[in-house]
Order: C-alpha cells, then sequence, then structure tokens
C-alpha cells in the first residue's frame, strides 16, 4: 500500500520495472480494488450486490519477453509487497489440467491460475515482463486478489492480442480463484474491479452475471474506513458462511436464497435452526436493500442510502455474524462523525475495512473526527480514504512522462486530474 509522501503506484511500477528487468515499460495495466456498498455474501447466493470500483488501484508495468512469442516463454513478475518473484513458465501447468498439479504458493498461485485458466479458453500465450506496485491493502476486504487477477488477465490478453471483454475476464479470474486458488468466493469481486465505471456504482444480479451502472450523487463521496486489521479469507470462517447458506436453501425448498422471500422464510421458519434462519435472514434481507439502496442513490434520497447501510451493518453484524469489535467500532465512530449518512463493513469481514456515504463539502470534518473516535474506541491507528469511483481494469500504451508535456488525457475517475502526472514530490 502507497505510504504517504511515497511516489503513485504508476510510478513506482515503472521505476521497479526498470530495476528489474531494465530499460522501460512498453505498457502499463491499472487494476482498480472495489468497495461494495451494499450486498454483502449474496453473491455466492445467487443474489445482489452493489459494488463500485475505486482509485486505489494496482498497476503493472509490462514488456513482451524478447523473442518469447507462443511457446516456451514465461511470464515473469515481481511485486513490491512480496518477497518472491512470481514466474509461470509457458505453455502454463494444468492445461489440459492433470490430477494432482499443485497451484504454486502464495501470489504467485493467482498469477498461475489465471494463465492456466487463459491458456485453457485461448490457447497459446506470449511471455511477458512485468513489475507490480499497489496502494490495494491486502486481507483488507477491498478484493486484492480480483485486482491481481485481472491485472494479470489484462496483461496477458494484452501481449498475446486477445480480446477483452470485462465480463469474461471476470468469469474467467473468479474461475482461476476458486478452482487454482482454492478459494469458494463468488464473483462480485472480479465483475466490479473488471466492470467498473467512472462514477457509477454497479446493480450485479449474481444469477444473470448482469450488470448496470448506478449514478452516485456528485454531493456524496465514498469514504473506505481501514481499521488496520486484516485476514486471510481462505482460513477464515467464510466457507462455514457459504455452508449455512446452502443448507438454509435446502431445508427451505429453493435453489438458492435469492429465490427466497420474509414470508417463505417466516414459513419455513420451524425447519431451521436459529442459527441457519439468522443466516437466512440476513441474505434475504440484504437483497431487498440493494435493490432500495440502487431506488435511493437514483432519486438522490441520501438519508434512505445512509439509513439502509447503517441497517446493512446491523443485519452482517448480528444475523450474518462476520464483523468484529473493531469494525462494529469504525461504523459507530464513523456515524458520528459529521457529514455521515450511513457507514457499514465491507467485503467478506471478520476484519479490515468498512465504509461511509459523507456529505462530500464536511469531509475535512469527517475524517479527523472519525480517526480520532476510533482510537478512543480501540486505541488503533486507521486509515481513513476518500475515493472516487473509477473504470475497471485497462490497459494504456507507456509513454514516458519525461517526454509528455501538459496537457493529458483526462484520468479514469474522470475528475479532472490525470493520470500519472502526480509524481509525488518527483521530478524528471
Ligand atoms: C469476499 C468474496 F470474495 C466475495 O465473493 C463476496 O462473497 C464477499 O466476500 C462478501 O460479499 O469478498
Amino acid at each position: 500500500m502507497r505510504q504517504s509522501g511515497s511516489p503513485p503506484a504508476r510510478d513506482r511500477a515503472v521505476a521497479d520495472f526498470a530495476a528489474a528487468f531494465g530499460g522501460r515499460p512498453t505498457a502499463l495495466v491499472r487494476s482498480p480494488a472495489r468497495v461494495n456498498l451494499i450486498g454483502e455474501h449474496t453473491d455466492y447466493n445467487d443474489g445482489l450486490c452493489l459494488p463500485a470500483a475505486i482509485d486505489l488501484e494496482m498497476w503493472v508495468a509490462l514488456r513482451p519477453s524478447p523473442g518469447a512469442a507462443g511457446r516456451g516463454g514465461a511470464i515473469e513478475l515481481v511485486s513490491e509487497t512480496e518477497p518472491a518473484p512470481a514466474r509461470v513458465d509457458l505453455p502454463p501447468p494444468g492445461t489440459p489440467p492433470r490430477a494432482g498439479t499443485r497451484p504454486a504458493p502464495g501470489w504467485a498461485g493467482y498469477v498461475e491460475g489465471v494463465a492456466v485458466m487463459l491458456a485453457a479458453a485461448h490457447g497459446d500465450l506470449d511471455g511477458w515482463q512485468g513489475a507490480v506496485a499497489s496502494d490495494v491493502p491486502k486481507g483488507a476486504g477491498l478484493s486484492s486478489s480480483a485486482s491481481l487477477e485481472l491485472a494479470v488477465a489484462a496483461g496477458c490478453a494484452h501481449v498475446t492480442g486477445l480480446p477483452w471483454d470485462a465480463r469474461s475476464m471476470a468469469r474467467l479470474a473468479h474461475r482461476a480463484e476458486n478452482t487454482w486458488v482454492g478459494a469458494a468466493t463468488g464473483l462480485l469481486d472480479q465483475l466490479a474491479c473488471a466492470g467498473g465505471v467512472a462514477g457509477h456504482a454497479l446493480l450485479v444480479d449474481c444469477r444473470d452475471e448482469t450488470v448496470e451502472p448506478v449514478a452516485l450523487p456528485e454531493e456524496v463521496a465514498i469514504v473506505v474506513l481501514d481499521t488496520s486489521t486484516r485476514r486471510r479469507i481462505v482460513t477464515s470462517a467464510y466457507a462455514d458462511r457459504r455452508a449455512e447458506c446452502a443448507r438454509a436453501a435446502r431445508l427451505l425448498g429453493v435453489p438458492a436464497l435469492r429465490d427466497a422471500g420474509l414470508g417463505l422464510l417466516a414459513e419455513g421458519a420451524w425447519r431451521l435452526d436459529p442459527v441457519t434462519y439468522a443466516r437466512a435472514r440476513h441474505v434475504v434481507t440484504e437483497n431487498r436493500r440493494v435493490l432500495d439502496m440502487a431506488a435511493a442513490l437514483r432519486a438522490g434520497d441520501l438519508a434512505a442510502a445512509g439509513g439502509l447501510l447503517t441497517e446493512g451493518h446491523r443485519s452482517i453484524r448480528d444475523d450474518f455474524a462476520v464483523s468484529s469489535l473493531e469494525l462494529d467500532a469504525m461504523v459507530e465512530a464513523a456515524l458520528a462523525a459529521p457529514g455521515c449518512y450511513g457507514a457499514r463493513m465491507t467485503g467478506g469481514g471478520f476484519a479490515g475495512c468498512a465504509m461511509a456515504l459523507v456529505e462530500r463539502s464536511r469531509l475535512d470534518a469527517f475524517v479527523p473526527a472519525v480517526r480520532e473516535g476510533y482510537r478512543a474506541a480501540t486505541g488503533r491507528s486507521s486509515c481513513v480514504l476518500p475515493c472516487s469511483a473509477v473504470a475497471g481494469t485497462a490497459v494504456e500504451p507507456f509513454r514516458d512522462l519525461c517526454e509528455v508535456g501538459p496537457p493529458g488525457p483526462q484520468n479514469s475517475a474522470g475528475d479532472g486530474r490525470r493520470d500519472g502526472l502526480d509524481l509525488g514530490g518527483h521530478r524528471c
């Protein structure tokens, strides 16, 4: 994650590329994190969610490997946050999949998984070298894994000349995470990172995999609230929650909890033990909140939108039991701070980040008040980050900033800043 005062991730990736491979990259991949406004633990229940891709981003500076087109090349990546590089010899292992093939450990497994799925779907891949720099904190509920998966997919697609379709690439990255890395997550994260639209949240229907952009009112800011606690999804109770939801659906006689409403839940309550009932109630009410939130945002009714966030936090805390003392304390601190419409934990839970919708004109008062409130409650420091909703994963040609004079293009957030021209105090 970016330390205050360090250069932007884009520039760090370019510098790390030169240090690791020599010379300049030919292209840059930008791959965003996501924040989920509402619709938590609904994706694997065929349900609805409302995420946004945000301007906490991973950048990859890349170049095709010399003379490594087609068979026999490799994908070689270094990362500023990983002690060991990731290397995938081409063609990647497991194409066709063989019993007993094991994923590489750590981050290399995600790189390998994406290469395996791409090769299975599209045939031979060309080799490339890349340096990864990221402002997306790991294990914080902001989808650092999906951001990496989509970045690798975009790098491979660019170098090999594969077509880029956000939804198919999201599915492919999701397959890599589920079947190669072995993390049985839903499709929310990959669809959000790949399909982001500047200035919009995305209304995602996880049953038919449709995505509908919902404009965010200009006067409101999404604020990410990092508790500075971390979890690992593979070892968390995520799988238990999936099993509890599947059990609830089975006992209620529906294909997935998406198909249950409050009426059916009340009728079938006698079949469910109290824990299974509570899990089902969260999912059923959360799907409703997603639709209500989309309607509130479209109507510009921020009081209603905020109320839904806060109600959603109570549901995920009390019925779904994936919050933590720190996440609860952060939500309380946000709700007590000036300009806050509503707040909730975001992502898989157990640790990581909450988010709030905040009146943009009151951010200056909101940010220090949350920090102080959270510290008073937990003794911990935190990171409070106002974010913009940005476009999904994309590749751009590398232009050395020393050779480029202003004016440049608008950035992905469309907010008037220009990508990569903030050199963080560094001069060419
Ligand atoms: C994690 C998972 F990866 C998503 O698929 C989703 O289930 C989320 O937790 C909870 O909404 O981010």
